[in-house]
């Protein structure tokens, strides 16, 4: 038992925040990336900007599915089609999918996978809530490939305490629940903890229900 107050976490996470290590063994993860690869050839990574400011984000971002969420001057939202290319987004690999209906606990398919590439130091994604979809009660399914990243949750309001979580390439988290509404966001991502991607980096796939099922 532990009595020293330093290994007593500020915080736990939320409920319905599950972490499922090395849910992806590394063939899996080779699969995925082979996958990925593919979306990107056919829907390039885009510079996502904040809507106010123009300011663009450190995470390049793609989508797959009949939903993509894209950010711009005029605002957050999903869309049926690539920014850039105006083509339909990508299908979602059939590996994705699978590994929904076997985490998500849900009903029905995600409708978006959100790719977002964190490359270089700078790299991060602020404290936020994932708000823009209409379908709340729906979990989301993040898989993390690559460098390991420095995650941190809280609760459902920007103050309060948080807990950070080691995300590294393979684990599965699943945020149902009071997690689902909870603030999060990506610290920073350690360089050098992976060697799955050539030049270093972390990609994150994040399948979402968007709309009312
Ligand atoms: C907690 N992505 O795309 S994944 C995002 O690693 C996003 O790229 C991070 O936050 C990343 O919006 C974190 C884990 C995650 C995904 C969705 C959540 C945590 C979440 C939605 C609600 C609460
Ligand atoms: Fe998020």
């Amino acid at each position: 038992m532990t009595t020293d107050p330093a290994e007593i976490p500020a915080t736990v996470p939320p409920d319905g925040f599950r972490l499922v290590p090395g849910y992806l063994g590394a063939a899996d993860q080779a699969a995925l990336l082979t996958d990925i690869r593919a979306l990107v050839r056919a829907a390039p990574l885009f510079q996502p900007v904040m809507p106010r400011s123009g300011r663009p984000l450190s995470v390049r971002m793609t989508n797959a599915g009949p939903l993509g969420w894209v950010a711009d001057r005029s605002g957050y939202r999903y869309q049926p089609a690539h920014p850039a290319t105006g083509r339909p987004w990508p299908g979602i690999p059939d590996r994705l999918l699978a590994a929904w209906a076997d985490l998500a606990g849900w009903h029905g398919p995600p409708e978006c996978c959100l790719v977002n590439f964190y490359h270089g130091a700078g790299a991060r994604m602020g404290l936020h809530r994932d708000e823009d979809e209409d379908e709340m009660t729906a979990p989301v399914v993040s898989l993390s490939l690559g460098d390991t990243a420095v995650f941190r949750i809280g609760g459902p309001t920007r103050r309060g305490p948080t807990c950070s979580v080691r995300l590294a390439s393979g684990d599965a988290v699943v945020l149902g629940g009071a997690a689902r509404a909870a603030y999060h966001g990506i610290d920073r991502v350690l360089a050098g903890t992976s060697t799955l991607l050539d030049g270093g980096g972390r990609i994150n796939l994040t399948l979402r229900r968007v709309t009312r099922a």
